[in-house]
């Protein structure tokens, strides 16, 4: 038997059981399981199967018997903003009610009613965004009171997964900052905030930092297994993990997928005016920084079209027809429209109509429109970056699997004439590894983790033609 660390990563379309091997210096990494992640639609809201997506987790596990690997610890994280609520019992009484879910229509605004949009931010440091858990709880006080009521305890996703693994609760850091419910400067739950909403404070657990035993297998786990191992928090956030692994030190990043999360790593919160009109967010980081980044639409909408074409084309397919198209529109890719539509090709035409642009009717075009598109908002996010750190940066390094994207990386690297370098692909999972390697000691610091990555992984370059 080979002995292992589990790193589970839960996106909104897969989720990975992946073991990772610490060798000379290197790490290295293998799948040992993959399975599907959707939203589904339930009686009344869009929701995530948190109970298929456990048990997804345990048949990972098992594979790791078959492979000979022996798990010594095993950390989860998944995409940031939702929850469950669990009743004094400990046993869940919500939906993992999923964020695109429109029960937080109108939402900001009846929060804002109680706070200022300027004080809101000073406290938390954290952007706008309609799904945000403060607004999702806000929904549930409006038209759920009975089971927010009944609730005890709060757990984010990765959270209620460690639970299940572990019969620990916490609520982990990096995660818990998505909420908008915690204090930047104290990385506590900011409790006359949440008084002030008149939500239940009790309910949230003190905030546990990442990089931290929770604890060990349950007993029932133990025996279904036939072994033990540690139940370790990662940066439970995916894009904390990712944030992780970038591999240069002082770069601005995109961490790739469903989202582009752009931006760049500081010490301190930046929660100025101006940061708030360009609406970064300033969420926690693994090791005590800030991860200073806007969310920018990201990879969503491709995979929103080629869902609607019943998946006829594949990503690196679609990414061959953009190259071979001409159409010169442009959308605006953080128009709140874009987030949830019925049909992704229907919107994107009606935008193109309502500007007076050219509509995109074929696979190849929509392609174009959206690459087009989304280097356009990444060459703005450069701009407003430097301009609040007030330094100028020389390179931008793409990570995850959205990092395969030669089409996007090019064009970066032509329009903003930096150094675009990508990889490592595998960004979040490494991240999630290196948190657990660094709660047992085997890596000290963020550089030693850094370098290891240099090492281990591919991490391609692509220079700017000149203008
Ligand atoms: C990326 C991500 C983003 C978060 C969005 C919604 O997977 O976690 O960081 O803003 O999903 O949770």
């Amino acid at each position: 038997m080979q002995k292992c660390t589990l790193a589970v990563d839960i996106g909104a379309s897969s989720g990975r059981v992946i073991a990772g091997f610490l060798k000379d210096g290197k790490l290295i990494l293998e799948e040992v399981h993959r399975f599907k992640n959707e939203m589904k639609q339930g009686e009344s809201h869009l929701y995530w199967d948190v109970d298929l997506l456990f048990k997804e987790i345990v048949s990972g596990i098992k594979k790791c018997n078959t492979l000979k690997f022996l798990p010594q610890s095993i950390g989860i994280d998944t995409w940031a903003v939702d929850f469950v609520l669990l009743d004094k019992n400990k046993q869940r009484i919500t939906d993992a009610v999923a964020y695109r879910d429109n029960r937080t229509d109108g939402m900001m605004e009846e929060v804002l009613r109680h706070i200022k949009k300027e004080e809101l931010y000073e406290r938390t440091g954290i952007q706008y965004q309609k799904f945000n858990t403060i607004y999702q709880l806000y929904s549930m006080k409006l038209h759920e009171k009975k089971v927010l009521d009944e609730a005890k305890y709060f757990l984010m996703i990765p959270d209620y997964l460690h639970y299940r693994l572990s019969g620990i609760l916490v609520n982990e850091y990096t995660n818990a900052t998505s909420t908008q419910l915690v204090k930047a400067d104290e990385r506590q739950w900011d409790e006359e905030l949440i008084t002030r909403l008149d939500l239940n404070p009790s309910m949230f657990l003190p905030i546990t930092e990442p990089c931290v035993t929770i604890g060990r297998l349950t007993e029932s786990l133990k025996k279904e297994l036939g072994f033990d191992m540690e139940v370790i928090a990662p940066g439970t956030h995916d894009t904390a993990s990712a944030v992780v692994s970038v591999p240069a030190e002082d770069s601005i990043y995109i961490s790739s997928g469903t989202w582009s999360l752009m931006g760049v790593e500081n010490d301190q919160a930046i929660n100025s005016e101006e940061a708030l009109l360009y609406n970064f967010t300033n969420e926690g980081g693994v090791g005590g920084n800030f991860r200073f980044l806007k969310n920018i639409m990201g990879l969503w909408m491709i995979q929103e079209v080629k869902r609607v074409l019943n998946d006829s084309h594949s990503h690196e397919e679609l990414v061959e027809l953009a190259k071979g198209a001409t159409i010169p529109s442009i959308v605006n890719v953080n128009d709140d429209r874009f987030l949830s539509p019925k049909n992704m090709i229907e919107e994107i035409q009606v935008y193109c109509k309502e500007t007076n642009q050219v509509i995109p009717e074929t696979p190849g075009e929509l392609a174009k429109v959206i690459f087009d598109s989304l280097v356009k908002s990444y060459h703005e996010t450069i701009n407003q970056i430097e301009r609040l750190s007030n330094k100028k940066y020389e390179s931008i390094n793409i990570i995850g699997g959205g990092s395969q994207n030669a089409y996007i990386n090019q064009k970066l690297a032509d329009v903003s004439q930096k150094d675009v370098y990508t990889g490592p692909i595998e960004a979040t999972a490494i991240g999630n590894l290196v948190a657990q390697f660094m709660a047992k000691g085997s890596i000290s610091t963020k550089q030693e983790a850094k370098s290891m990555i240099q090492q281990s992984f591919e991490i391609k370059h692509y220079k700017s033609k000149a203008l």
